[in-house]
């Protein structure tokens, strides 16, 4: 991944993003011819889309986290104009430098990535109607099943000496693999093939299960009980996915996964040992303002531990299912309206209420899981992104949870509610941001643990190099102290680089002590997992590899499993 900035020049500057925003109303003019392109040009962007355009603004370029791109507004009309009755129309010229030097709406630059023919090429490509891509049915997802390990080959106790409590799962996220790295002694016990660009790692409720899901659809399962764990079984859920999570409650540990895919808009549900499929549900219908959306793409899926259900986000219709697992044939779901957008969101820290981000929408929605309903839905400054979010007690606000920003320079504070009597006096305050820290933008990622002080925070997207290689960490005791600014690629000891390498994915070990910070380079970078002392914010130990290429997420065996955060 290469320097991305955020366009900041008057020349770009005049590319609002409110530009885009008057998309869509009807032409009275006929479109222009779209540019043509040859059989491989076309395979070519498509390709490119996919990998690059695609998470942000969908499939069928509908709009999300990105703008609407579909080609009503793109082309200029056919006598050349780029106005018309307030809608305005980009020509080639203008789509080759949004693509390139992004917008101030948040769009960022690609040319370091793409070549000049490239940009001129995505210019044309989306002038023209989107392909829709094929369906992916029930019998494709179980055509592609693989067990690689059956279960009853598989060990019946844990077969290597490793303490796997404080074991991390790490995307590799340009090779496609993940590394088991030892939390105790920081060795890489394994590296392990997973699918294209992978995304996220997720536990079983014993922690003997690893799931992680690639950006092309492939979920892989590691048993960290083989003596050098390994992908015992592998499933295809979709073409482009993000999500995946198992069931938690008691009785039904270890017994389902679930996992969501972005293209087709569908989830499946699947036993949790071998990855069978048993269900693959759409999740096309109509958005929570009341319009058909062909594309309604799962973002982040939770698993309760107080009912069988999973929760489960609906980007674009922004509506929030809770789907009940208890009885799968007879699949029964609650559909609770939130707003549009939803992407990433975490427990409170009684877990009994789901906060997600509607970023777009610049709101977080927050549902009580024991009464099946929305709880709140909390505005906040531009695209709030928590991660998974990080709770802790406020000394003036008790409970609160937190949430990061990319498009403002905040950390979002808001007041959870609690049955704990000791914080019945802060009932007044729940589901209101209580405050605002200082931060920067481009946030993607916020942490704490339960037995932590410290409040970390990262900047991987802001345009500048030294805070994108940079984190935040605030005492949680006095927010009002000046934070500890820590420069991660400084303190990796690698030699500089003129590309940034972004600090990214604070993660904690099992025990609260450390903190794991990602320094993400490009493919042919040095890459690094810097670790901290939590309570000295001394460096203790630098993991770097050649192997280790572009690590990003890290996912704590203990942590995630427990959803500590
Ligand atoms: Fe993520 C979580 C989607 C880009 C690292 N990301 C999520 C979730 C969603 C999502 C829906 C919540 C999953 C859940 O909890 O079930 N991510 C997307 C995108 O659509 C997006 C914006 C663009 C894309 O094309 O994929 C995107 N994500 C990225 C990255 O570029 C990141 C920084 C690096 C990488 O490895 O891809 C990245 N996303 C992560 C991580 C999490 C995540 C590390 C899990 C956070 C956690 O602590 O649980």
């Amino acid at each position: 991944m290469k320097t991305r900035k955020l366009v900041s020049s008057l020349k770009y500057a005049l590319l609002p993003a409110a530009l885009f925003g008057a998309f869509g109303s009807a032409l009275a003019q006929a479109p222009a011819a779209s540019p043509t392109l040859t059989a491989d040009e076309k395979a070519q962007a498509k390709k490119i889309y996919f990998e690059r355009c695609a998470g942000c603004h969908g499939v069928l370029r509908k709009g999300a986290t990105g703008k609407n791109l579909e080609p009503h507004w793109s082309k200029k009309l056919p006598d050349g104009s780029t106005q018309e009755g307030g809608t305005l129309k980009l020509g080639q010229n203008r789509l080759e430098k949004i693509i390139a030097y992004g917008t101030e709406g948040g769009m960022v630059n690609f040319d370091d990535i793409l070549s000049k023919q490239e940009l001129e090429l995505m210019a044309k490509y989306i002038m023209n109607t989107p392909d829709v891509p094929p369906e992916y049915s029930f019998k494709d997802t179980m055509d592609s099943w693989k067990v690689i390990v059956p279960v009853k080959d598989r060990p019946t106790k844990q077969m290597n000496k490793y303490n796997l409590k404080n074991m991390f799962s790490v995307t590799l996220r340009d090779t496609g693999e993940v590394a088991l790295i030892d939390g105790d002694t920081k060795d890489i016990r394994s590296i392990v093939k997973t699918g294209y660009a992978v995304h996220i790692s997720r536990l079983s409720k014993s922690g003997r299960y690893v799931y992680v899901i690639g950006r092309d659809g492939r979920l892989s399962l590691i048993d960290l009980w083989m003596e050098k764990p390994a992908v015992v079984a592998e499933l295809k859920i979709g073409f482009d996915a993000r999500s995946v999570d198992t069931s938690k409650f008691k009785g039904f540990e270890d017994k389902y996964a679930i996992a969501g895919s972005y293209w087709p808009p569908q989830y499946v549900i699947m036993d949790g040992d071998t990855l069978k499929p048993l269900k693959v549900v759409s999740t096309r219908g109509m958005t929570v303002d009341g319009e058909y959306h062909p594309e309604p793409r799962v973002a982040s899926i939770v698993s309760s531990e107080i009912k069988p259900e999973w929760v489960v986000n609906i980007k674009e219709t922004g509506q929030i299912l809770l789907v009940d697992y208890s009885d799968i044939k007879n699949l029964k779901t609650t559909t609770i309206e939130s707003a549009k957008f939803l992407h990433d969101g975490g427990w409170d820290a009684s877990k009994r209420y789901f906060l997600v981000a509607a970023n777009a929408s610049n709101k977080v929605a927050v549902v009580d899981t024991k009464l099946g309903k929305l709880a709140a839905l909390i505005d906040t400054k531009k695209l709030p992104h928590p991660g998974r979010g990080a709770n802790f007690v406020h000394p003036q606000f008790g409970p609160v949870w937190a949430t990061g920003h990319l498009g403002a320079d905040v950390v979002t504070l808001i007041s959870t509610a609690s049955d704990n009597p000791k914080f019945a006096k802060y009932k007044s305050h729940n589901w209101k941001v209580v405050q605002e820290m200082k931060h920067v933008p481009g946030n993607l990622f916020v942490k704490t643990h339960p037995k932590s002080k410290h409040f970390w925070a990262d900047a991987p997207q802001n345009p500048e190099k030294v805070l994108a290689e940079s984190v935040v960490v605030w005492d949680m005791a006095d927010l009002s102290k000046p934070k500890k600014v820590i420069n991660v690629a400084k303190d990796s000891g690698l030699p500089e680089t003129k590309a940034t390498r972004r600090a990214v994915h604070p993660e904690y070990s099992a025990d609260g002590k450390e903190v794991w910070i990602s320094l993400w380079g490009g493919k042919t970078d040095q890459s690094a997992i810097v670790v901290y002392d939590d309570a000295t914010l001394a460096v203790k130990k630098v993991i770097t590899d050649p192997k280790m290429i572009t690590p990003t997420g890290k996912f704590n065996v203990y942590n995630t499993q427990h959803d500590i955060y």
